[in-house]
């Protein structure tokens, strides 16, 4: 039996759901609750010592860190397709991995935590790395429908979430029409299921973000 250990509000748990999922996979979810610290028990950090999610359970084997848990995943039940084995298949994938890992985490991703957890508008720098993440994509995006080959990889798994709520960090996907396109043709693919709606309380801090950038345009 596969357990994926979660918070239902992570993009990078999402991920994870979005590809057992589009894997047709039966699992089951354990959902922690982060502000409790459920993530740092002692039970949390033997599965995964730098004590975050996602986590997946397979049987006896363990994984952690969304990236890694696609790979396995890829590898071990999906079409080649996902995870291709040519050399040059393979790092056009990888290369999406890291920008999941790092230029998503970094820009869209912390726009969305500023936002939504913390209740403030993000900085100029997250704001800018976002933009130049969505330019970058745009030119990629611009040679074919997927971000590395003819059909859907995981790195189209791994850049979805995060830029799928781009709005829940006030980041404007209006000018990026290959990238809401591409994000309608993931969420096309059989299976597929959406990021959650925010929570009443994160939408609540995200009103009053807006509220407070108007009012300091006006
Ligand atoms: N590189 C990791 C990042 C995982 C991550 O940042 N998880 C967050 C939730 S989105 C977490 O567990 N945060 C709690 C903490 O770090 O204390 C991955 O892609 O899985």
């Amino acid at each position: 039996m596969i357990t994926l250990y979660t918070y239902a509000q992570s993009g990078n748990c999402h991920k994870v759901r979005l590809f057992l999922n589009l894997l047709g996979l039966p699992f089951e979810t354990r959902e922690l609750n982060l502000a409790q610290g459920e993530h740092r028990t002692e039970q949390m950090l033997a599965l995964n010592p730098l004590g975050q999610v996602p986590v997946l359970s397979d049987g006896e084997k363990t994984f952690a860190d969304s990236q890694a848990i696609l790979v396995y995943l890829a590898r071990r039940y999906g079409a080649e397709h996902w995870l291709p084995l040519d050399p040059e298949g393979l790092a056009k994938v990888t290369r999406w991995l890291a920008a999941a890992a790092s230029e998503v985490q970094f820009g869209p991703a912390a726009a969305r935590v500023s936002v939504v957890f913390r209740g403030e508008a993000p900085t100029d720098e997250v704001s800018k790395r976002s933009i130049r993440l969505l330019q970058a994509m745009s030119r990629t995006l611009a040679l074919g429908e997927w971000l590395t080959g003819e059909q859907a990889s995981i790195a189209d798994v791994a850049m979805f979430p995060y830029l799928s709520v781009a709005e829940h960090g006030l980041i404007d996907l209006a000018p990026f029409p290959r990238v809401r396109d591409w994000l309608a043709r993931v969420a096309a693919l059989p299976g597929f299921v959406p990021m959650p709606d925010l929570s009443p309380e994160m939408a609540a801090r995200r009103d009053s973000v807006l509220a407070a950038i108007a009012l300091k345009a006006a």
